[in-house]
């Protein structure tokens, strides 16, 4: 074997192991995704792990994501139907990227935009930073009515430190690879 022929057969050689290792993260990587639900631009995580508003955002930015953003009323329509559809009891409601802990009666979005006044979909008598479970009022937002929301109002202010559901959210296309050695 002249020497020309063995660096072809090595570079073939290196190249089918890259590719192997490629195609099989690729592979997880695909399987991975396909717990997100796409829809627009927007790929959305319904986590069925019950924690506190900042754990839930940490998970859902280890995902490469961050807690759900309601940009227009389709978006809320969407996820009112898909969280009455998980939500086994009145009080399962999931965690979205609103809160109010820096400012009271200040809502903010999980990017720091505010929430604008006009743009919301508070439940009945919400926000109300009901202080009856704990002193700190109630400064995180969950959503969620399991028999459907009225007008799709269906928002509700929570204490942030107790375990629920959450909704992540992410633009489609972050953190994809496309595989070409197949
Ligand atoms: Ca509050
Ligand atoms: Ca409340």
């Amino acid at each position: 074997m002249d020497c020309q022929v063995l660096r072809v057969n090595w570079d073939r050689l290196l190249e089918a192991s890259v590719c192997k290792v490629f195609n099989s993260h690729h592979k997880n990587h695909l399987k991975a995704e396909a717990v997100w639900e796409q829809r627009g631009g927007k790929y959305y995580y319904f986590s069925t792990m019950k924690s506190s508003w900042n754990e839930s955002r940490a998970e859902c930015r280890r995902k490469g994501g961050d807690l759900v953003k309601i940009n227009s009323r389709e978006e809320q329509r969407f996820l009112e139907i898909r969280v009455r559809d998980k939500m086994e009891a009145e009080e399962d409601k999931f965690w979205i990227g609103l809160t109010d802990s820096e400012e009271e009666g200040r809502w903010l979005w999980a990017d720091g935009s505010p929430l604008e006044t006009w743009f919301t979909f508070w439940g009945q008598d919400q926000p109300d930073n009901d202080r009856r479970q704990s002193p700190d009022g109630q400064d995180c937002a969950r959503m969620g009515m399991r028999g459907g929301a009225d007008d799709l109002k269906c928002w509700f202010d929570s204490l942030c430190s107790l375990p629920y559901k959450s909704i992540c959210e992410k633009e489609a296309g972050s953190g994809r690879s496309l595989c070409e050695c197949v």
